[in-house]
């Protein structure tokens, strides 16, 4: 495939309510898209970085640098046999595994599209259909957290993840699962805890949790071991693992039993597969993360989540739970049974709604073969 040209887009977007987690509240997503064009045919990809430097250090503004002086110049007018090509010519770009990530996931789109596949077949997935579960932000009180869970569990989602951080933690855990005894629960700190608080994180061992993800420091493997010796409860890495090495050494000093596996954060589909497949080797289920996505991102989401050893419901869950009009057609859509049904048409299934997306676009930039156009 000859990389013709690629194109970055930030969109404003507002969510239907704002996100809490022990790092901040979102309500507005700057949204990146980039489109790839590639021997004629059209690719899309998702940047998840956030706004600020706050869930892992990339933000909007450095995947606009990155990409704009290092990566377009570099891969615009190349040549390469398949997308998985990709992370190997990206080496000599240290980190920004996102910006990387929306780059290469397009070309994955385009390379389907060009192949008539679904893009989730390219991959190697095997699900018709995928499990979903949804992750709700921090509440005010109890109160407003059980009226969420009642709504989420009425829509069929299989299982529901808490946000917590110290001081509304226990008693919203407590209380969610005395309402509801059996359902798959989970707990999501995003490093908001530290080792010295194990006695405080033992007590969720009493609430029969599915995982508590990432408790401690975004970039301390280590620590995790010390407290998973600690619970009973399994760990389930998020924002520790960038990488397959950061899986193996996770996995090898027992700092988790589960892993979340985000596209963004381990640099696109490629190193995401390599994390599934050497986690399946281990016996360590894995499941598809979420970060707000527009259904783009979402898109790719569901392809990922069709390969073997996604074994739990994924944080990925329909589009209307975010947004009052998603950017491709259909929307995401989730069953009674809380499943996801796979799209069967070529690439990710799902078209860009172009006049919304122009619509909602606030910076847009080409680069082609020969030079940069922005509008
Ligand atoms: O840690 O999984 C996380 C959202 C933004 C940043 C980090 C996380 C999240 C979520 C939301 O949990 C998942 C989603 O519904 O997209
Ligand atoms: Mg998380």
């Amino acid at each position: 495939m000859k990389i013709e040209s690629l194109a970055l887009r930030e969109l404003k977007m507002r969510l239907r309510f704002p996100f809490e987690t022990s790092f901040g509240v979102t309500l507005h997503r700057s949204v990146l898209l980039v489109e790839v064009e590639a021997d004629g045919v059209t690719g899309w990809g998702e940047i998840t970085a956030t706004e600020g430097p706050f869930y892992n250090s990339e933000t909007t503004a450095t995947a606009w640098h990155v990409l704009g002086d290092y990566i377009a110049p570099f891969l615009v007018g190349k040549e390469i046999q398949a997308a998985s090509d990709v992370p190997a010519l990206l080496e000599f770009i240290r980190g920004h595994e996102m910006t990387k990530a929306g780059v290469e996931n397009a070309l994955w789109d385009a390379e389907a599209r060009q192949k008539g596949i679904p893009l989730s077949r390219l991959l190697g997935g095997t699900l018709s259909e995928i499990a979903c579960g949804v992750s709700l932000g921090i509440q005010e009180t109890p109160e407003k957290l059980m009226a969420k869970i009642e709504q989420e569990l009425a829509a069929g989602y299989q299982r529901i993840k808490l946000k917590i951080k110290p001081g509304k933690d226990l008693a919203y855990v407590s209380e969610a699962r005395q309402r509801h005894p059996h359902i798959l629960l989970s707990v999501d700190a995003n490093s908001a805890y530290r080792l010295k608080d194990s006695e405080h994180l033992k007590k969720f061992d009493a609430f029969d949790l599915l995982m508590m993800e990432q408790p401690l420091e975004w970039d301390d493997i280590f620590s995790h071991s010390q407290l998973q010796a600690q619970i009973k409860t399994a760990i389930c890495l998020d924002e520790c693992i960038r990488n397959a090495n950061h899986a193996r050494a996770a996995i090898e000093i027992g700092a988790c039993r589960i892993l979340n596996i985000k596209l963004g954060r381990v640099g696109g589909h490629t190193e995401a597969r390599k994390i599934q497949a050497l986690a399946q080797e281990r016996g360590v289920p894995v499941w598809c993360g979420g970060m707000l996505e527009s259904g783009i991102g979402r898109a790719h989401n569901i392809a990922m989540s069709t390969l073997p050893n996604f074994r739990l419901p994924g944080d990925v869950s329909a589009s209307r739970r975010y947004w009052e009009e998603d950017i491709i057609e259909p929307e995401v859509e989730v069953s009674a049974q809380g499943t996801i049904r796979v799209p069967e048409t070529p690439g990710l299934g799902y078209e860009p709604r172009r006049s919304k997306i122009e619509q909602l676009t606030v910076k847009h930039k080409v680069w082609n073969s020969r030079v940069a156009v922005t509008t």
